[in-house]
């Protein structure tokens, strides 16, 4: 699992130089975001429940047939499975934050999930609907909407696409 720094210094390391203009830059904006990101993600975990349920019935107003018969988060155990991945969303787009780095995101959320989803029926475009909600929820939340802020929701979105 990288972050900003560590996935920075094994760039540089892998063809022996030191950091140029592009790192430093790239580092100081990283440490300048530093306390924002602390506060973003421990605002997300202390409105994580009320978030999830928030973007939840959003998503199913939104998009009500998910919910009707043949929908795929028909059913209380589908509706349950929904409302779950939304929450391992957040929660990992809690821990990219910080990193300021997506590689988590890739290892423990997207490997996979695409055959998965599409092994079982689950919609990608209602999904990705349901990131870009919590992803605003967040923004309202924080009282930001940051390019850093954004990027955890943005990259799992491009990736499901
Ligand atoms: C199912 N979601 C699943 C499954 C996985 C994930 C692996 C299949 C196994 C299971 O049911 O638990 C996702 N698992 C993850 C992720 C991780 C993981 C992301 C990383 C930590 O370990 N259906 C909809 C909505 C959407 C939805 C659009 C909610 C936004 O209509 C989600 N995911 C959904 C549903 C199922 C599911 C309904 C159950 C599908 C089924 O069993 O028929």
């Amino acid at each position: 699992m990288q972050d900003a720094i560590t996935s920075l210094i094994g760039a540089y390391d892998a063809t022996g130089k030191y950091f140029d203009r592009d790192a430093l830059d790239t580092l100081k904006s990283y440490f300048a975001t530093g306390s924002a990101r602390l506060a973003a993600s421990s605002a997300i975990t202390a409105n994580a429940a009320s978030l999830v349920r928030k973007a939840g019935s959003q998503l199913f107003e939104e998009v009500p047939d998910l919910i009707r018969p043949g929908g795929n988060a028909y059913t209380t155990r589908r509706f349950a499975a929904c409302l779950r991945d939304l929450d391992y969303y957040l929660r990992y787009a809690s821990y990219a934050l910080v990193a300021g780095n997506n590689d988590v995101l890739d290892e423990r959320v997207l490997q996979g999930l695409r055959d998965t989803y599409s092994s079982l029926g689950v919609p990608i475009g209602p999904t990705v609907q349901g990131i870009q909600i919590l992803k605003q929820l967040v923004f309202d939340l924080v009282g930001e909407n940051a390019d850093w802020l954004a990027a955890p929701f943005d990259y799992m979105t491009r990736e499901l696409s």
